[in-house]
């Protein structure tokens, strides 16, 4: 099967934001940045790009290029936020994702065509996404490699959507400069030109790499096949964890509820420890009881908000198991948590922010729903330490 990279890249992103979210600043000079003297700028709308504005340019410079820009600190917490969201429609599409930074990644997209009539319907469609859940315009790219992807998500921003078939590879870079060559900065650049080389064309034409060795030593290979629109690379995408439990299977079958209860309350410790140490917080809340017949029932629930929090997970696992309304004797019980929010989540200063707010919520409501016999008591470190085989379901992933 062919391969298909898509490269997505949100057009300038923080100013895009400041603009959403404030309508009198569209259409106008954003800049958004440190605001002291040292400060850079992070980004600047397009309108102000036209002035020359740009990444990392002081904002000294900034203020003599464009004396009325609109001046803006980040809001990171925003971004975060949308980021998160992004990387969730993503998700719709495909688990092979490598984020490259808050507003950027590549996608594996290969054998997705068969949902769309072609990659440009699968770019579209992405955008389309992304554009009706937050607002916000992304470029993307869509290729037979990484190298190409982002060159194609950039060539026609703002709002670009590329697409760059097979067999048209090198005819795509060939008029490009050579510093569009991945990797190739100032320096090599100056050398290259040096050497006569401006435009990528020049050295795919090239009859190998052996003419660049003097100039780009153990890089020449390398140049060469980006040069010709070749590029190998795999999308490092995040191995995902899909779900974190616990279970375990009992030497004398369990009967006794508050033995049964201090069970729980060891599960909800040792899953939420285990999702702490992740970094992960999940939605969905799976408890498995199997009795001594071998009989086994599963019941899950979806929470409002992702948790990795021990209360939570007692809370509604003994929910869970008091539903069944079990009188047979139990063989094994577990808990699960699965339905991770999203990579970028994990790091949102904005879900720091307000998670225990959040959570407090949640508990509220399952306190509501299911009545304030569900409480928190501190019988864990009672639980009676019998000999226990244990049994992880260790991280699967896909
Ligand atoms: P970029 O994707 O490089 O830039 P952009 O999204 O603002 O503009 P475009 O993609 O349309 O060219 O970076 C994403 C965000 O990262 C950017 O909005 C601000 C931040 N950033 C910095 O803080 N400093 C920098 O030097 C760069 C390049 C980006
Ligand atoms: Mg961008």
């Amino acid at each position: 099967m062919r391969r298909w990279i898509m490269h997505v890249d949100m057009d300038a992103f923080y100013a895009s934001v400041e603009q959403r979210d404030n309508p009198e600043y569209r259409g106008r000079l954003v800049i958004v940045g440190g605001l002291s003297s040292r400060g850079v700028v992070a980004t600047a709308s397009y309108e102000a790009r036209k002035l020359g504005v740009h990444s990392a340019m002081s904002i000294v410079k900034a203020k003599e290029l464009c004396p009325d820009g609109i001046y803006l600190r980040p809001r990171f917490a925003v971004y975060h936020a949308i980021s998160e969201q992004v990387h969730e429609i993503m998700h719709r599409y495909t688990p092979y994702i490598e984020p490259l930074s808050l507003d950027e990644a590549f996608l594996d997209v290969t054998g997705l065509h068969g949902r769309f009539t072609g990659p440009y319907a699968l770019g579209k469609a992405i955008k389309e996404e992304i554009w009706e859940a937050t607002g916000l315009v992304a470029s993307v790219g869509v290729a037979p490699n990484k190298y190409l992807a982002k060159l194609a998500s950039d060539i026609k921003k703002p709002n670009g959507l590329v697409v760059v078939p097979y067999g048209k590879e090198a005819e795509f870079v060939a008029p490009l400069p050579v510093k569009r060559l991945w990797g190739v900065g100032k320096q090599m650049t100056k050398r290259l030109q040096e050497a006569g080389f401006y435009k990528i064309g020049q050295l795919a034409a090239l009859p190998d790499e052996r003419a660049l060795k003097s100039i780009a030593g153990n890089q020449a290979k390398r140049l060469y096949d980006m040069a010709r629109g070749i590029d190998e690379r795999p999308v490092e995408y995040e191995r995902q964890v899909h779900s974190i439990g616990n279970e375990l299977t009992y030497e004398e079958d369990l009967i006794d509820p508050q033995l049964i209860d201090q069970e729980w309350y060891f599960f909800a410790h040792k899953v939420a420890k285990r999702l702490r140490q992740q970094n992960l917080k999940g939605r969905t809340i799976a408890i498995k009881v199997r009795f001594n017949d071998f009989e086994t029932l599963s019941r899950q629930k979806r929470t409002e908000v992702p948790t990795d929090n021990e209360e939570t997970l007692y809370r509604v696992g003994m929910m869970l198991y008091n539903k069944l309304n079990i009188n047979k004797p139990i063989r094994l019980l577990g808990l699960t948590v699965s339905d991770f929010a999203g990579a970028l989540g994990q790091t949102s200063l904005f879900e720091e922010e307000t998670f225990q707010e959040d959570l407090a919520r949640a508990m509220d409501g399952l306190e509501a729903k299911f009545g304030e016999g569900i409480v928190m008591k501190g019988a864990l470190w009672q639980r009676a330490t019998q000999q226990k085989r244990e049994e992880e379901n260790h991280n699967e992933t896909f």
